[in-house]
């Protein structure tokens, strides 16, 4: 891993240095209250995509409380039985050596580190794994809900000059980069409880992603003693996202910027270099100027929905296919738009979207068609658009009701690859297939009238 050399700055102290117990007692705190903002894990390139993680049962969440608190008073040495294998913390220390960590910071977080131990909160976050996938209805429903659109509408006044000035200077949507910015962390509200270097320490140990997390932690070794914070004090989310805008430390390390011009970058209570530093990753990642992120659109009375295959294709060819832009406002936007894909998140039903190339943009944020709708979605909401023009299918698919769908299709003769329980481009590709066999509206949606004739 190539990183440039860290800017050399004496170590500054951010605040007074916090007792292991009381980084114990905010986890436990973390258990108590609503769960942080626990999300995937973005990716520069290839991106992994696992389904937003949710909060464990109430039971679950009351046990590990127990399980906490038991630790808290039986294990005042760390919170964890199980320790970072020596093996395991020498490797680390080369890498850490060859990335140009200071020695003298590498020993604190080896102490940090050998003192915590493998963190079992961490770790219980990374297996979760929701029975349900998320429906666009669910989705959105709890994301651009009232007081997220209000609040966020009182942002872009107070910070207007700030959020202008972002405009001009990397050609970004004001309630674009609101919108992340109240989705990722609530206005800054929640900005993740768990010491960085604990967390992806502890997934590059143990996760299913190891080689991704050690480059993580290694990263956000660099960013921790140029940032002048002790080992355990930089803090984010239990995947190691950070700040206001929620970057992960290879982001972070890329992409954040001093926006107020202090000299120091701090992603976590500074708004201004918050969003300068979103407003520079989202340039970085191909944001065009004056192009919607897109829309939801109308379909003509016949359409043909083999045609809803993901395939980019030209402004032109979808206005001669007879799709219109669904509320007047946004037929001027979406016609400036080059290429642009059909989206049918809740099947032919629901709302369909064509989505241009910024979308793009927003899925290299965080490689989810459901995220990045909210984005979208929320920025006209902040404008003042209406609601959703068709309102999305409430249909929640069991992972098992997946997995039964994709070996129905295989035995049927349609190739939806592994049965996996995922529903991506091939499972799809299938059902659409059979649908159209079947003489059902082809749009790769398990309707319940698809369901029906599946006889699943
Ligand atoms: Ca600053």
């Amino acid at each position: 891993m190539k990183q440039p050399a860290p800017r050399v700055r004496a170590p500054r102290v951010r605040a007074p240095r916090v007792h292991a117990l009381l980084v114990r007692v905010s986890l436990v705190r973390a258990l108590l209250v609503r769960a942080p903002l626990v999300r995937v894990p973005r990716v520069h390139a290839p991106r992994v995509h696992a389904p937003p993680v949710q909060a464990p049962p109430v039971l679950r969440r009351a046990f590990l409380l127990l399980f906490s608190l038991s630790l808290l008073l039986v294990s005042p040495a760390g919170w964890s039985q199980e320790k970072f294998s020596k093996p395991f913390l020498d490797g680390l220390a080369k890498d850490a050596s060859r990335a140009s960590v200071s020695p003298d910071y590498w020993q604190q977080t080896r102490k940090m580190l050998e003192r915590e131990g493998i963190s079992p909160l961490v770790i219980e976050r990374d297996r979760y794994q929701p029975e349900f996938l998320e429906s666009l209805h669910r989705y959105t429903t709890r994301r651009l809900d009232a007081k997220r659109i209000a609040r966020g509408q009182k942002q872009l006044a107070k910070h207007a000059a700030l959020l202008e000035r972002l405009q001009i200077e990397y050609g970004v949507p004001r309630e674009i980069l609101v919108a992340i910015w109240g989705l990722e962390s609530r206005y800054g509200d929640i900005t993740g409880r768990f010491p960085v270097l604990l967390a992806t320490a502890t997934l590059s140990a143990e996760g299913r992603r190891s080689a991704f997390f050690r480059k993580q932690f290694l990263t956000a070794l660099l960013v921790a003693e140029r940032e002048g914070f002790a080992p355990h004090q930089m803090l984010g989310s239990w995947a190691g996202a950070m700040g206001q805008m929620q970057f992960i430390p290879t982001t972070y390390w890329q992409y954040a910027r001093d926006g107020d011009g202090d000299g120091d970058i701090d992603v976590w209570h500074n708004v201004d270099d918050a969003l300068t530093s979103a407003a520079h990753y989202l340039k970085r990642s191909r944001w065009r100027e004056n192009m919607a992120w897109g829309g939801e659109v109308r379909l003509p009375r016949r359409f043909d929905f083999t045609l809803a295959d993901r395939q980019w294709r030209k402004n032109a060819f979808w206005r001669k296919k007879g799709i219109k832009s669904a509320h007047k406002t946004q037929k001027k936007r979406l016609l400036k738009n080059n290429k642009s894909r059909l989206l049918l998140p809740s099947g032919a039903a629901g709302p369909v979207f064509l989505v241009s190339e910024n979308f793009r943009s927003l899925l290299r944020w965080n490689n989810s068609s459901l995220y990045a709708l909210a984005v979208g979605l929320l920025a006209d909401r902040l404008q003042g658009a209406p609601g959703l023009l068709q309102k999305p299918v409430e249909q929640s698919l069991r992972k098992e009701d997946i997995r039964r769908l994709q070996q129905r299709l295989n035995a049927l003769g349609f190739d939806a690859g592994l049965a996996d329980a995922v529903f991506g481009n091939q499972t799809r590709q299938a059902l659409q297939r059979y649908q159209q066999r079947e003489g059902l509206v082809p749009d790769g949606f398990p309707s319940l009238e698809t369901w029906q004739k599946l006889e699943l």
